[in-house]
C-alpha cells in the first residue's frame, strides 16, 4: 500500500484581533506572530513514509495544486479558527479528499466539526496511532478520542520544525508541560490538559533546542506552557540545563512563557529565568477585586500585592504582558476606574482586557447553564469574531450588559490610549533590572538588533501623530536604562498593532451601547450574527484558492 500524502492546512485567526499584530510583523518583515505548533507535532508522530506538506491560512495561501497532491488533509486549530476550520473541510468535502479535524476546539465542539471524515480528539500522542491503524485498514472514516490527561509527552516526538518557514513569524513556540494545579472557573486548560502538570525530559528539551537551533533559527522562541511553574521542582530541576545551553551557545534565544502570579514568590525560580534568559512572562491578574478573585477561584491572586509581585518580577528583568477581565458576577457598581487605576499602578503596557467568555468545557460553562443564563450557541464562532475581547459575554450577566460594555470600552480606550500606554512603558524602564544580563543576552533577537535609534525613526513615520510621545520615551530609556532600549523599541512597534485595534474595538462596542440605549436588548455576537443571517442570508463562503 502507497504511504498517503498529508497536507497540514493550519485554519486562519480573525485579522482583528488583540493578538494578530499584523503592522507589528510587517514593520519587521514577518506575516504573523507564530508557527502552528499542534499541526508540526502531529506531523512529527506520523510513520515517516507518510509525505506531508504544511499550509498556515495566516501566512499563505492554500493552493489548488495542494489539494491535487494530497491523499489526505488534516488540520484543526482553537475556537477563533473555527470558521476557517468549517471552510477547509468544506473544501475536502468538495473536492472528494479526506479531512482528519483534531486540536483543541474539535476536542471540546466534536458536534461543530461533524462534517470531517475523521475525528482525532484530545491529545495526539494518546490515539494517533489508532487513526493510522485504521487507515491502513482502509478505514476513511472514524472518531477517536484519547483519553483526557493521559497523553505520555515524555513520548512526544521533537516537532517538525523543518516544515516552517521561520521568516514569516515573530517567535517560534515549543512546549515543556502541559496542565496546571489551579482551578479558576473560566479555563479550559485544566479541562483539556489535567491539573497535574506533565513535563518532557531534560533531554527532550534540549534536543527540540538543539534542532531549532542546527535549522538555523534565532531569535524570540516561546514555552506555550499552560503554566511553566505548575510543576515548580520539575522546572527548577530543568532550568539549570537550559541555563548552561543558551550559554554554551552564546545566548541565540530570548524566551517568554506564561506562569501564575506565584512565581514572584520564588526568588530562586526567578534568577534561574533571568539567567536563562526569559525576558517576557504572561500573567493571568484578571482583576484587583478580591471577592472576584475568590469567585473565580483564582486564590493563588489573593493575599498579596498584585503590583508588587508584578515588579518583584521586574526587578530579574522580565517583563510581563497581563490579562484582565470584565464580566464577572462580583460586579456590583462600575469598575472601570479601579481597574484602569490597577492596569496603570501595575505598570504593565501590553494589557489584554477580555469581556468574560463561557469557554465550551470549564465549570463557568456548565454552571451558567445550570443556572440557565448562558446563550444558546456560545460555543459557535461566526466569521468576524476574534478573540474574547470583542467575543465574550455569551451569558446573561448580573448586572446591564450594557453597564458591562461600557466599563470595558472606558478601559480599552484608557489603557490602550498613547499616553496611558507610554507613561507604563517609561515606569517599566525604571523597574526594569538587566544588570545582571550578559551583553550577548541582550543581543539575542537580530530583528531589532538594528539600532535603537534607526528603528525608532522608522516608527515615528508610521504613527506622526504619536511621535512626540514615543521619542520622550526613548530618550527617557537612554537616559536611566539604556540596557532596556530593544524592550521598549518592541513595545512601540507593538504599539503599531494595538494603538488602531483599541479604536477599531471601542468604535465597534460604542455602535452597540447606543442600540441598547435606543432600547434594543443585548445580543451577544453570536446572536447578532444569527439575527443578520436571517435578514441578509449567509454570504457564500467559497473558499479562496490561488
Ligand atoms: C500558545 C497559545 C496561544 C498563543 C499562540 C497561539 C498560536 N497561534 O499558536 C496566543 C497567546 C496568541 C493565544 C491566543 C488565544 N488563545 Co490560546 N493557547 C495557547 C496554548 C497555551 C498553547 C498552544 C500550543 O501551541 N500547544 C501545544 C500543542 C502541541 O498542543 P495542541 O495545539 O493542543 O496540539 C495537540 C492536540 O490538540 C492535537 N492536535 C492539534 N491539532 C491537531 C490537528 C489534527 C488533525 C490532529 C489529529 C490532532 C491535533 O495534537 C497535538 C499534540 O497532542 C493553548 C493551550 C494548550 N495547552 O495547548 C491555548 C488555547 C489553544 N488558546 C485558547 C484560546 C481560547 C485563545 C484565545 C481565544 C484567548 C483570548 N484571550 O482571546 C486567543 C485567540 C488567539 C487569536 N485570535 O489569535 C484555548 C482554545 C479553546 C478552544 N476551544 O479552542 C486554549 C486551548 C486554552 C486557553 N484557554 O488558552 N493562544
Ligand atoms: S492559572 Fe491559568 S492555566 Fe491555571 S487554571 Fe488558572 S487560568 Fe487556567
Amino acid at each position: 500500500m502507497q504511504a498517503p500524502r498529508v497536507l497540514m492546512v493550519y485554519p486562519r485567526f480573525g485579522s482583528h484581533s488583540f493578538w494578530s499584530y499584523q503592522a507589528s510583523c510587517a514593520f519587521v518583515g514577518a506575516k504573523y506572530p507564530t508557527a502552528p505548533l499542534g499541526l508540526i507535532t502531529v506531523a512529527a508522530m506520523l510513520p515517516p513514509a507518510w509525505e506531508v506538506r504544511l499550509v498556515n491560512r495566516n501566512t499563505e495561501e492554500l493552493a489548488e495544486d495542494d489539494f491535487a497532491w494530497a491523499d489526505m488533509v488534516m488540520t484543526g486549530g482553537m475556537m477563533v479558527q473555527q470558521p476557517d476550520t468549517l471552510r477547509i473541510i468544506e473544501m475536502c468535502r468538495a473536492r472528494g479528499t479526506p479531512v482528519v479535524v483534531g486540536g483543541p476546539d474539535a476536542t471540546s465542539s466534536p458536534h461543530v466539526y461533524k462534517a470531517a471524515h475523521f475525528q482525532v480528539l484530545g491529545e495526539a500522542e494518546g490515539i494517533l496511532d489508532k487513526f493510522i491503524e485504521a487507515w491502513n485498514a482502509d478505514v476513511r472514516e472514524g472518531v477517536f478520542v484519547a483519553e483526557p490527561y493521559k497523553a505520555d509527552v515524555t513520548t512526544t516526538p521533537i516537532p517538525r520544525f523543518d516544515l516552517l518557514k521561520f521568516d514569516q513569524y515573530l517567535y517560534i513556540g515549543l512546549q515543556y508541560s502541559r496542565g496546571c494545579p489551579f482551578t479558576c472557573e473560566f479555563c479550559d486548560i485544566i479541562e483539556l490538559y489535567g491539573r497535574s502538570p506533565r513535563t518532557k525530559t531534560h533531554a527532550q528539551m534540549l534536543s527540540e533546542l538543539e534542532r531549532l537551533y542546527d535549522l538555523g533559527y534565532r531569535g524570540h522562541v516561546d514555552f506555550v506552557d499552560d503554566n511553566l511553574i505548575g510543576n515548580k521542582k520539575a522546572v527548577k530541576a530543568f532550568l539549570p540545563h537550559l541555563v548552561a545551553w543558551v550559554k554554551e551557545k552564546s545566548y541565540p534565544f530570548e524566551f517568554s512563557t506564561e506562569a501564575s502570579i506565584n512565581l514572584s514568590d520564588d526568588d530562586e525560580l526567578l534568577s534561574l529565568l533571568s539567567r536563562a534568559n526569559f525576558f517576557l512572562v504572561f500573567v493571568g491578574l484578571e482583576t484587583p477585586n478580591t471577592d472576584a478573585l475568590v469567585a473565580m477561584r483564582k486564590k493563588q491572586n489573593t493575599r498579596r500585592s498584585l503590583v508588587d509581585s508584578v515588579h518583584k518580577i521586574y526587578a530579574h528583568g522580565i517583563f510581563v504582558t497581563a490579562g484582565f477581565i470584565v464580566g464577572f458576577d462580583t460586579e456590583k457598581n462600575r469598575v472601570a476606574e479601579e481597574m484602569i487605576a490597577f492596569i496603570q499602578d501595575s505598570a504593565v503596557p501590553i494589557s489584554l482586557v477580555s469581556l468574560l467568555t463561557a469557554l465550551p468545557n470549564t465549570q463557568l460553562t456548565r454552571r451558567l447553564a445550570k443556572e440557565g443564563r448562558l446563550h444558546s450557541g456560545h460555543e459557535l464562532m461566526p466569521d468576524g469574531l476574534n478573540d474574547t475581547c470583542g467575543q465574550g459575554l455569551n451569558f446573561d450577566t448580573l448586572r446591564p450588559q450594557r453597564d458591562v460594555l461600557r466599563d470595558y470600552v472606558d478601559i480599552v480606550r484608557d489603557v490602550l490610549d498613547p499616553e496611558a500606554y507610554c507613561d507604563r512603558i517609561r515606569r517599566l524602564v525604571g523597574l526594569l533590572d538587566y544588570s545582571q544580563r550578559p551583553d550577548a543576552a541582550m543581543r539575542s533577537n537580530r530583528r531589532y538588533n538594528i539600532a535603537g535609534i534607526e528603528m525608532v525613526k522608522k516608527l515615528i513615520d508610521q504613527m506622526p501623530e504619536h511621535g512626540h510621545l514615543f521619542w520622550r520615551t526613548f530618550v527617557h530609556c537612554l537616559k536611566i536604562n539604556p540596557r532596556a532600549v530593544q524592550t521598549v523599541v518592541k513595545l512601540m512597534v507593538l504599539y503599531l498593532h494595538l494603538g488602531p485595534f483599541a479604536r477599531s474595538m471601542t468604535l465597534q462596542m460604542e455602535q452597540w451601547i447606543a442600540e441598547m440605549e435606543r432600547g434594543s436588548r443585548y445580543l451577544s455576537p453570536q446572536e447578532r450574527y444569527a439575527a443578520r443571517v436571517v435578514v441578509q442570508k449567509r454570504p457564500s463562503v467559497e473558499p479562496r484558492v490561488r
